[in-house]
């Protein structure tokens, strides 16, 4: 098995305090938590940012700063930024880190029911994202809620892509709306990716550790963070992210499996580029 690649999602879109109140929000507490994250283990962060009041933004200044803050905070970390932003917002708005090169960011192919919101994405808009993304050396991170997001994928990089290249999903497990977060789904998910693709896996909620747990066992490699579940365990809400990182890396020590350098999660996940 390939060393454990662990992204760390710290900040999300729709997130509030209120909900967790460890929550970093500011530039400087997001660097903080990032460094503690890639200490307990993290080697990649799935970024989202907030503005001055905490309001989720895809302003490309905001993460422009934020990612400086990351930098001096976690020189080698992985940073994948994300262009799902929050539900609502427009593809220009979604689109505005792409302009920083990040190494990597990711695309969720496909329109879903988000709890009792829709997470939009017309075939029109991924393709353009997954345009701009193979035009800027940018490696997509294909973010998956369900069989459909995967075919979609697929039909994506035939369509595009004139030379083989790496794939690398996320299956999003246990969103209402989605598939379930269940060990049969992490199963039938990865058995439907293209041949070679490496994948992560996230369970949202309470579905979080049995997606963790399959994934593991399947020699993939692992989210996690406050985006996917606020609690470390039943009626315990977690007191950082970096808890989170820590947990599945000290199981997967304990089975075994290496944790994977930031190095090594570009390798394993097909990132070419740098960022800047
Ligand atoms: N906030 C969700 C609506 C992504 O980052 O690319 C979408 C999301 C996916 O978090
Ligand atoms: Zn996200």
């Amino acid at each position: 098995m390939d060393p454990l690649v662990i992204t760390v999602a710290p900040v999300g879109g729709e997130l509030s305090r209120e909900q967790q109140p460890s929550l970093p929000l500011a530039p400087e507490e997001v660097a903080d938590e990032v460094a503690r994250c890639r200490e307990a283990g993290a080697s990649m962060v799935h970024l989202h940012v907030r503005d001055e009041d905490g309001t989720p933004t895809q302003d490309r200044e905001r993460f422009a700063l934020v990612i400086d803050a990351i930098r001096r905070a976690a020189p080698d970390v992985v940073i994948q930024t994300s262009t799902g932003g929050s539900v609502g917002m427009t593809e220009d708005e979604r689109s505005q880190p792409l302009d920083l090169k990040p190494e990597m960011a990711t695309l969720t192919t496909g329109t879903l029911n988000f709890g009792e919101q829709v997470f939009e994405n017309p075939a029109p808009l991924v393709e353009r994202l997954f345009l701009r993304m193979r035009e800027l050396g940018i490696q997509p991170e294909f973010e998956v809620f369900d069989t459909g997001m995967v075919e979609a994928a697929k039909r994506l990089v035939a369509e595009h892509d004139a030379e083989p290249r790496h794939h690398h999903f996320d299956l999003v497990l246990g969103v209402p709306g989605g598939m379930a977060g269940t060990p049969q789904a992490v199963l039938h998910m990865a058995s439907i990716l293209p041949p070679g693709a490496t994948w992560s896996a996230t369970g949202i909620g309470r579905s979080h550790l049995p997606v963790t747990l399959t994934a593991l066992a399947l020699g993939g490699h692992v989210r996690t963070g406050f985006e996917d579940t606020i609690h470390y365990a039943r009626g315990r809400l977690a007191g950082s992210n970096a808890e989170l990182v820590a947990r599945v890396a000290r199981i997967a020590r304990e089975t075994g499996r290496e944790i994977a350098t930031p190095d090594q999660a570009r390798a394993i996940t097909g990132i070419t580029g740098r960022d800047g």
